[in-house]
């Protein structure tokens, strides 16, 4: 009896482990930026190919929260610190050639845009770009980046809608290629999303 007793314990312990193990797998994914078009959206419309695994996910690049003090660590930055992501980083797309870049424009008003598969509560969405001069002939540091957003939109913790957009403007003064960076952070776990976009100026 007592062994027994032990065990059905030990079941429900496990079955309490498995259901944790479940539930922040629910929250480990899910979203990514589709205006200016992401990397990880044109890997997943198969404009850009052998890209791995992020074709079936694009949602998943999910790091650590706390960009640029914190998060991934330079180099794995498009890929949310995910090995498995690493194409994401590549400075150049993996398909060979360059990434497909959105022509935009400095100064002018833009509608960024990210697709949501679980609307988590969120602390803020920040929008980062590269700076002039910045190396495209390795995987995204930030050294590259101009580290203050040029948009930032408080979320107080709601839960965003399916799709959301965002009203902000270019900055200015840049030319040619650059990637834009933007990060969603999550408000109650430790995590962000993470999506490179690449533009011409
Ligand atoms: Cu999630």
């Amino acid at each position: 009896m007592r062994t027994q007793a032990k065990l059905s314990a030990a079941v429900v312990g496990l079955a309490t482990v498995g259901a944790l193990v479940l539930s922040s797998g629910g929250a480990s994914g899910h979203g990514y930026t589709d205006l200016p078009v992401s990397r990880q959206k044109l890997c997943q419309n198969g404009t850009v190919t052998n890209c791995g695994s992020i074709q079936w996910e694009p949602q998943s690049v999910e790091g650590p929260k706390g960009f640029p003090a914190a998060g991934p660590a330079d180099g794995q930055i498009c890929n949310g610190g995910h090995s498995e992501f690493a194409q994401l980083s590549s400075p150049t797309a993996p398909s060979g050639g360059a990434w497909p870049t959105t022509k935009v424009t400095g100064g002018q008003g833009y509608t960024f845009r990210w697709q949501f598969t679980a609307m988590h509560a969120t602390t803020d969405f920040k929008y980062y770009v590269t700076k002039p001069g910045w190396n495209q002939n390795h995987a995204l540091a930030r050294s590259d980046l101009n580290t203050t957003p040029f948009l930032t939109v408080p979320y107080n913790g709601q839960r965003p809608p399916s799709t959301l957009s965002h009203s902000g403007t270019l900055p200015t003064g840049l030319s040619g290629h650059h990637v834009i960076l933007a990060v969603w952070t999550i408000a109650d776990t430790g995590n962000a999303f993470y999506a490179c976009s690449d533009v011409t100026f």
